[in-house]
């Protein structure tokens, strides 16, 4: 199940409205557990910084668009550090404060979808 099967896509947050609203809804989402039966799990959205580190651009539909250096981000303090041998290059809420975390692409996590009048979120 990916959000383009639900005729959407990975979400994308572009102001300090959506962010709020984003929240709201994750903190009355009840993520009860994940997929090794721990509580809590972070949220994949559109961001990536894959095609050149450290240039962040939100994908949707195939369609890439930067995040401006004056456009609204949310990372945690620190992050994104592109950590690790492979560096990470996706971005996700994390769990608990919903800011933004720089991780490695392959992880299981929940998404967060963006479909047109709805926000849904699947595992
Ligand atoms: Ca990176
Ligand atoms: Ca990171």
């Amino acid at each position: 199940m990916d959000c383009n099967q639900l005729g959407g896509s990975l979400a994308t947050i572009r102001s300090q409205d959506e962010s709020d609203a984003v929240k709201n809804f994750l903190d009355q989402v009840s993520f009860s557990h994940n997929d090794w039966g721990q509580p809590g799990s972070d949220v994949w959205l559109a961001g990536s910084d894959e095609d050149t580190e450290g240039n962040w651009y939100w994908e949707t539909n195939g369609q890439q668009e930067p995040i401006p250096d004056d456009g609204f981000v949310d990372w945690r303090t620190g992050e994104p550090n592109d950590a690790g041998y492979a560096g990470e290059h996706c971005m996700a809420l994390s769990s608990g404060d919903w800011k933004w975390n720089d991780i490695r692409c392959m992880s299981r996590k929940f998404v967060l979808c963006e479909i047109p009048d709805s926000n849904a979120i699947t595992g």
